[in-house]
């Protein structure tokens, strides 16, 4: 299977985390592609020219990070991290809540890479909301995530906040007074114990080391 991905250790990578859950990031061979480099190569692989995406060993392409975690996840032998029946569906809120404030904040920094006088404020206003408001869900149910066998779920709000942690654009465009200081863990202290408990786990301190 070859993983057309983006390659940062600098922020935790749900597709990693998925492979070396699933005890499958051995199989993996890693084309590291930056979708936004003037040379790029992912419209070969992917007319939505995005990473992740997986091509299986047959030629078939899966596009997206969520269905390639779901995919290698169903190659493991061990404990899942798509859970099936009732809980299923709050694995799966939880995944969306996380990947989507990771989203937010990727468009966040795209959008801030224009001068300053060209931003679209209210898009940018409207991705923040949407992290801060993910945070404070997450927040709002962390208690809950503690005492829970680790899900899909788990993985992508460590991945979105991760993301957060490192790269930071409400700090960065400082859109309203105080963001200047920004920091998702201020005032979140059980969030913020989770995370520094949660990265420790062997497969989200796991740093992939590509040959290039
Ligand atoms: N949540 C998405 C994130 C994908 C994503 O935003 N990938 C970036 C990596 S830099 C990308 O390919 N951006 C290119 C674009 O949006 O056109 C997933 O997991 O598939």
């Amino acid at each position: 299977m070859k993983l057309i991905f983006n390659p940062d250790d600098s922020y935790i990578h749900k597709v990693l985390v998925t492979a070396h859950e699933a005890g499958v990031i051995d199989r993996l061979d890693f084309v590291a592609l930056d979708p936004f480099g003037s040379e790029t190569q992912i419209w070969k692989y992917s007319p939505l020219g995005k990473s992740p995406m997986l091509i299986l060993d047959d030629g078939s392409p899966l596009y997206g990070g969520l269905q390639v975690c779901e995919y290698l996840d169903s190659l493991s032998s061990g404990a899942r991290l798509f859970p099936q029946g009732r809980e299923r569906w709050r694995a799966l809120r939880l995944m969306v809540l996380g990947d989507a404030m990771f989203d937010a904040t990727a468009l966040m920094r795209v959008e801030g890479r224009r001068p300053r006088a060209e931003w679209h404020l209210d898009y940018l206003e409207r991705e923040r909301r949407k992290v801060l408001g993910a945070l404070d869900e997450m927040a709002g149910e962390v208690s809950r995530f503690v005492g829970e066998p680790f899900h899909i779920g788990h993985v992508c709000m460590a991945g979105g906040i991760s993301y957060l942690d490192t790269r930071n654009p409400i700090k960065d465009l400082r859109l309203f007074p105080g963001d200047e200081s920004f920091s998702w863990r201020a005032n979140r202290h059980a969030l913020t114990a989770w995370y520094d408990r949660i990265v420790l786990r062997p497969s989200l301190a796991f740093k992939l080391r590509l040959k290039r």
